[in-house]
């Protein structure tokens, strides 16, 4: 990733030496009624990357793409790996991070572990300065410069009261030009 955005891949591994790792594991219950209900909200991963096993092969977990939801079908032994808040933030954009939900199954039970990726607890959180250069190739920042400390709290803050991207909205600098985006 670092290297497609034109990084020298140690800087963008260094932030996430000695960083913050998170395991949770979902169990879905069978669901008779599995169009009236939802497994697990929609939301996007404030976290930098998530690893997701889908353990029992049963099928839950969509994406949004285009505005639509997508089934994710698990393949054997694979890991999915979904790009979060942070990644989208320290590429300024480049990287979005991908809205997802998990339904219910109206036979079958279903488990899944998500093992969540943060940089460490010093890292600031914000555009990396090199993707910000002053000359014609550079960008200005999408995205404010906050404490990870902070983004915590904004994160904790959020979940209380926001669905789907709602992070990622109030760490942009103009949240209204993602009103455009699916
Ligand atoms: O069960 C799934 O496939 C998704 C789980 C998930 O999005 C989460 O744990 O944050």
């Amino acid at each position: 990733m670092a290297r497609n955005l034109g990084l020298e891949p140690g800087k963008l591994l260094s932030l996430f030496e000695e960083g913050m790792q998170g395991v949770r594991m979902n169990y879905y219950p069978p669901c008779k009624e599995a169009t009236k209900v939802i497994g697990v909200a929609p939301h996007s991963d404030a976290t930098g990357l998530t690893l997701l096993a889908q353990v029992n092969e049963v099928q839950g977990l969509q994406i949004k793409r285009d505005g639509k939801w997508v089934p994710i079908d698990p393949i054997p032994g694979a890991f999915i790996v979904n790009v979060g808040d942070i990644i989208e933030i320290m590429s300024n954009g480049k990287y979005k991070s991908i809205e997802h939900r998990a339904v219910a199954n109206p036979e079958k039970g279903r488990l899944s572990i998500a093992a969540f990726h943060n940089p460490n607890f010093s890292a600031t959180i914000g555009p990396l300065s090199d993707l910000l250069t002053k000359d014609q190739k550079g960008q200005a920042p999408n995205y404010k410069f906050i404490s990870h400390e902070d983004y915590l709290k904004l994160g904790a803050k959020i979940k209380l009261d926001c669905k789907g991207k709602g992070l990622i909205h109030q760490m942009k600098i103009q949240p209204e030009a993602l009103d455009g985006e699916k």
